[in-house]
């Protein structure tokens, strides 16, 4: 359909992110769906900039309306929608495991123990692109990564863990040694404590991974568990660290890619970095991750591109869960990185 054409056209002349039909399209099924700016973005799997600018160029063809903070189909925007053939989201998720496979019940002693710890957590900050996802979603992290058998007996490493991965793991009581690098004080100094209280010997340390890592690290895990901003360059560099800490040929490696701030053409760019660093991906499960909603959503970039200011109230920001593996030929990236690793043309939270 023409009109959608010229809407993906001028959307992405605007923002500077890949936009599509298929990229309208989904923005009003999305809009047939809910209207709330929020759950719009989540359904759209569409940058939040790219989703931002075609509500407004479809309010502007009169095809979507903004009342109050409500963002609705017109009459006309329902016409274009039934000759277009777009439906509403149907969603078969399994209301069981959440789509994700797994389900925690099995750490369910370990899972009680760390719902009470996370309590005291330090709140998400701006600065470091903080925003750390459920307990639960934590755990089923262990769960995954457990299936997979990349935990009993194994070295595992943590790069950058608000979300207390190396907490979690350490309480299932599974891997042999777990290290975390984090860049935040309060939250190496949070993790120290809680590791003395529960004699869970974690080795916890400051580091900024935008530099190299210390040494002893290097080629000493078995599998490593990261979740990075969303800029190309700061996948490459928090996996590439990753994969530097990894020992040997079939480690696995952990992290999640989301859809709200990268679209699919930055989707291909990181996969390429992936197969040029040695990497296999076994395994990619939509919608894993959910984010709890942070508390500086009003300074970062994407407030100022919602078409209306309401706060968003349920979990909208979530990932997608990558599993990797090393195969023969392996290669980290270990270099120093300068600039800015958090902002591109799609990012929105930072
Ligand atoms: C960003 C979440 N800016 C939300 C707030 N990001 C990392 C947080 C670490 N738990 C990116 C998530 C996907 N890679």
């Amino acid at each position: 359909m023409e009109i959608l054409e010229q809407i993906a056209r001028e959307a992405e002349e605007n923002t500077q992110v890949p936009a599509y039909p298929r990229s309208v399209e989904k923005v009003i099924a999305a809009v047939m769906s809910s209207s709330d700016f929020w759950k719009i973005v989540d359904l759209s799997d569409e940058p939040l900039p790219l989703v931002a600018e075609i509500l407004k160029l479809l309010n502007k063809r009169d095809l979507v309306v903004f009342e109050g903070d409500q963002i609705l189909l017109t009459e006309a925007g329902a016409e274009l929608a039934s000759k277009a053939k777009i439906e509403p989201f149907a969603s078969h998720v399994c209301p069981r495991c959440k789509g994700r496979g797994v389900v925690i019940d099995d750490l369910k002693e370990a899972y009680e123990k760390f719902l009470k710890i996370q309590e005291e957590r330090p709140p998400a900050i701006h600065q470091f692109d903080q925003g750390y996802v459920t307990p639960e979603n934590t755990f089923a992290r262990v769960a995954l990564a457990d299936s997979r058998g990349d935990l009993r007996g194994k070295k595992v490493i943590v790069l950058g863990d608000d979300d207390l991965m190396s907490i979690a793991l350490a309480l299932s009581g599974l891997p042999e040694k777990v290290t975390i690098l984090e860049i935040d004080e309060r939250l190496v100094n949070f993790i120290k404590e809680v590791s003395d209280k529960y004699n869970l010997g974690i080795d916890a340390r400051v580091h900024d991974l935008r530099q190299p890592l210390p040494e002893d690290v290097v080629g000493a895990y078995d599998t490593f568990f990261t979740d990075p901003p969303e800029t190309v360059e700061a996948i490459k560099a928090f996996v590439g660290r990753g994969v530097a800490t990894l020992k040997a040929e079939r480690c696995a490696g952990y992290f999640g890619v989301t859809r709200r701030e990268s679209s699919l053409d930055k989707w291909r760019r990181i996969q390429k970095v992936l197969l040029d660093m040695g990497l296999v991906i076994t395994d990619l499960i939509h919608n894993f991750n959910e984010y709890v909603n942070w508390d500086y959503y009003e300074e970062m970039r994407g407030w100022q591109l919602t078409p209306v200011k309401k706060a968003p109230e349920d979990i909208w920001y979530r990932s997608t869960q990558f599993r990797v593996e090393t195969v023969r030929g392996f290669k980290g990236f270990n270099e120093p990185i300068v600039g800015d690793i958090y902002n591109d043309a799609e990012s929105s939270t930072t």
